[in-house]
């Protein structure tokens, strides 16, 4: 850390928010930053210019909020998450500074087009889906909360892959979003951390003759800092997103001079670099990979580095302190090595006793959990810790002794109970079981929705809520209105506003004043006008990207999410199929039109999933080719889901699919977005769903399915598909279909792995007891969609009754609950 120069004489600008000003500092930009001549400057040119007018209005308040943190030393809460799904800054930041009005007036002015603007921006993709977009949802809720905060992950190089469609198949590329730069981010130099990975522990007995560790000889990387502002809404709090990328250590230049291998040292100082360079686009199996943990303990060991710097620049603060000015958020296992590494930076580092060191480290972490899923559990075979990371799992294996003899007081001679909640799995290899050791390391640790923290506490840490009751709480999710309401929808904003003013931007509850214009014919007519204009907008984007044109007064049926078994796009699949040939057999008496849209990613390794993509784009094939289906049917997949895409589908959705198997979602944060925008859910009773249909009430909210202690008892007294194949026609029909190769003329037998996934191989996540049930609540749904101002009111209501799931509820329940700290106005 260098040393600061004191200045004489400094005045911030103070810069305006009027129309005047806002030109004022484009051209400035244009010509001072961009370098570039207005008669020959692009979009991208312009787009430039404005981010460095937004930003430049941020400054203040970010210098502010950091100063008095600095200077009062409140209690900060750290969320270290390796993902943040951020999507695009540039209109968020200005509606959250209170700038976008003048600056879209601004740009009219000089014949710019905001809206042409806002698309040359790349998405910070950094995340898989719902856990990153949480950690997003949850920086814009701390700061507009003013809650001391910082975020902490890492500054991937290449994010999500970006998802092309190729003759119906996924097909990868990598996300080279910083190519033309990133101007929401400021490097610093100068916060840099050694990162050591490698070596030996030596033993040594110290002058009190007390044994103390040594990790030597290791390979070093160096962590780097990128800030990025995060500015709450209609406050002056603006934090701070702390990103690591790795950099060599000059270690690797001086083997250069001292071997005289050059090529090597290159070769060396690359790899090293590597740890930063990309994104795992798993989100439910572990990828067990090497680099993956290397990713994981490089963020935390920086990020640990860091806030113990900031801790002891106080003079003030003595390490027994530590828990009352830091509290650490685990987003899933994914950082849970952080609590070996606390150990040894206050064991080895600052030399307090093993007691005392794991007294404040329980204090200060908390975990989320985001899955109940095995196969997504972390586990990492101890040899690889030996490999790389010898002194952790040193310290490992000595909480797990600590640990299992306290459980072992607690209930002794249950030996079975030990292996099972042991930190370390012994069959069939050694392994450390990352959610073990964070729970262990943790004073609480949470689901995410009601129903999963029962599940947690009736399944899989059933043994810790015997060992430690009151350590599972529930923090059930939420979004940031400002994102999935204000900013997605401003016509529904608007409209809203209209009626209750705007308070309801920092305090969603109050959409309940809008429940008695749910029977307000006229409010259903521009409500109904609102989805409309929102559903010709997805329509012409649609045809321009894919050719496809859809009629926007058909129902709009959406289910957009990643693409796994368990979310069960097959099961809408299989009502498409269903609908399809009812239509062409003229089996309905009073058709509805639908529009049925899927968007999602499957993790490039996940075979089933890539599968069922390219069945989705075949089926639809099919269906939009035939003439039979006389307008009633369309099928579209949308490639590349993201953020951006999701503004754009969320708001035109009447139709929000949410059919997991019961049990299986941990939450959703889609279905959240959906309900918010006025779309109808569809929806078993899992995760969210249960609570989102607590509020909105039981008529307005279409559950189907069986619920979880049904899927529990099915499963139990043995499930058989084939029971429900041959016992429903058109489920048969609908199956036939795929086994025979109906939608795959060229290769029949394309499908088939999906059909006997559904028949032979079990049908693990029962879409087949579900399919009776979602069928005809489909038909349901239709009758519904025939009354429109009946659709219209029950739509209005799940808007009005959404306000418990905004993240600004989640976060004040952590704040208080948890982290135990307070908001401090800047
Ligand atoms: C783990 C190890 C190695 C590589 C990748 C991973 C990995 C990465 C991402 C594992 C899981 C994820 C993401 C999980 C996720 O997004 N879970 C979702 O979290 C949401 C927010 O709580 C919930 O709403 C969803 O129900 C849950 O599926």
């Amino acid at each position: 850390m260098k040393k600061n120069i004191t200045v004489q004489k400094f005045k911030y600008s103070h810069l305006g928010k009027d129309v005047a000003s806002i030109q004022h500092s484009l051209s400035d930009s244009l010509t001072y930053t961009v370098g570039k001549d207005p008669r020959t400057s692009t979009a991208r040119d312009w787009f430039n210019a404005s981010a460095h007018t937004v930003r430049n209005r941020m400054m203040e308040n970010w210098m502010d909020t950091m100063r008095s943190y600095q200077r009062k030393d409140p209690k900060r809460v750290y969320y270290l998450s390796l993902e943040f799904l951020i999507g695009r800054l540039f209109t968020s930041s200005m509606i959250n500074v209170g700038l976008y009005e003048p600056f879209k007036q601004a740009l009219d002015e000089m014949g710019l087009d905001i809206e042409k603007l806002k698309e040359v921006e790349n998405d910070a993709a950094l995340g898989n889906g719902g856990l990153g977009r949480l950690a997003a949802c949850f920086l814009d809720s701390l700061s507009t909360l003013d809650i001391p905060a910082y975020g902490y992950g890492i500054r991937y190089e290449y994010g999500m892959f970006n998802q092309q469609i190729e003759n119906g198949y996924q097909v990868e590329h990598p996300d080279n979003w910083l190519r033309y730069g990133n101007p929401w981010e400021f490097p610093r130099g100068e916060i840099l951390f050694p990162v050591h990975f490698g070596g030996r522990v030596v033993e040594y007995p110290d002058e009190e003759g007390k044994i103390r560790h040594h990790w030597v000889d290791t390979s070093d990387v160096m962590a780097m800092a990128y800030d990025t502002p995060i500015p709450g809404y209609g406050t002056n709090t603006t934090n701070n997103m702390r990103l690591w990328a790795a950099k060599a250590s000059r270690d690797f230049e001086l083997q250069y001079f001292n071997e005289g291998n050059y090529i090597k040292a290159v070769e060396e100082k690359n790899a090293s670099e590597n740890l930063s360079k990309v994104l795992y686009p798993n989100d439910t199996t572990t990828s067990g990979k090497e680099l993956r943990l290397k990713q994981q303990y490089f963020f935390v060991s920086a990020s640990l580095q860091d806030i113990l710097h900031r801790f002891f620049r106080n003079p003030d603060n003595q390490v027994e302190n530590l828990p009352d000015k830091v509290a650490i958020q685990m987003n899933d296992t994914h950082p849970a090595i952080a609590v070996a590494e606390m150990m040894r930076l206050l064991v080895d580092l600052h030399h307090c006793d093993w007691d005392l060191a794991w007294k404040l480290t329980t204090r200060i972490f908390s975990y989320t959990n985001h899955t109940l899923l095995p196969e997504a559990l972390e586990t990492w075979p101890v040899a690889m810790f030996e490999r790389f990371l010898p002194r952790h799992l040193q310290i490992i294996y000595e909480i797990n002794h600590h640990f299992i003899r306290h459980v072992s007081h607690m209930f002794p001679g249950d030996m079975e109970l030990l292996k099972r909640v042991s930190i370390i799995q012994e069959e069939p290899e050694k392994r450390i079981r990352m959610a073990h050791l964070a729970t262990v390391g943790s004073h609480k640790i949470n689901g995410v929705a009601r129903l999963h923290t029962e599940l947690m506490k009736s399944t899989i840490f059933a043994d810790f809520y015997r060992i430690f009751p009151e350590k599972i709480v529930n923090m059930t999710n939420g979004v940031t209105p400002r994102l999935w309401l204000l900013q997605a929808n401003g016509e529904l904003s608007s409209l809203i506003s209209s009626k209750i003013g705007q308070d309801w931007i920092t305090d969603l509850s109050l959409l309940r004043k809008l429940e008695p214009l749910a029977e307000n014919a006229a409010f259903q007519q521009a409500f109904s006008s609102v989805k409309l204009s929102k559903k010709m907008l997805l329509a012409e984007c649609i045809e321009n990207q894919l050719g496809i044109k859809i009629d926007p007064s058909t129902l709009f049926d959406v289910q957009v999410k990643r693409i796994h078994e368990y979310k069960r796009q097959l099961l809408n699949v299989l009502h498409a199929i269903t609908r399809y040939n009812r239509i062409r057999h003229n089996r309905l008496e009073n058709p509805v039109a639908r529009t049925i849209i899927i968007s999602g990613k499957a993790a490039p390794g996940y075979a089933t999933a890539k599968r069922i993509i390219k069945l989705i784009n075949d089926v639809a094939e099919v269906i939009n080719n035939d003439p039979a289906v006389r307008g009633l049917l369309k099928l579209v997949f949308l490639p590349n889901y993201s953020v951006s895409n999701a503004l754009r589908i969320i708001p035109a959705a009447d139709l929000s699919e949410q059919i997991s198997t019961a049990g299986t979602e941990a939450s959703g944060t889609g279905n959240m977005k959906l309900a918010l925008n006025g779309a109808l859910t569809i929806g078993t009773l899992d995760g969210a769903n249960v609570e989102m249909r607590e509020e909105v009430g039981e008529d307005n909210f279409f559950i189907f399915g069986l619920n979880t202690d049904e899927v529990t008892t099915l499963r139990r007294d043995g499930y058989n598909p084939w029971d429900y194949y041959h016992g429903n026609w058109e489920l048969r029909e609908a199956l036939d279909m795929l086994r025979d190769g109906f939608f795959a003329p060229d290769d029949p037998t394309r499908h088939q792995p999906l059909f006997d996934l559904l028949t032979q191989q079990g049908d693990h996540y029962l879409l087949l007891a579900d399919y009776a049930s979602y069928i005809s609540t489909q038909e349901q749904i239709d009758a519904l969609y025939r009354n429109q101002q009946e659709w219209a009111r029950k739509a209005i209501l799940n808007v009005a009754r959404m306000g418990k799931f905004s993240s600004d509820r989640t976060i004040n329940e952590y704040a208080r609950q948890i982290w135990q700290v307070e908001p401090l106005k800047t």
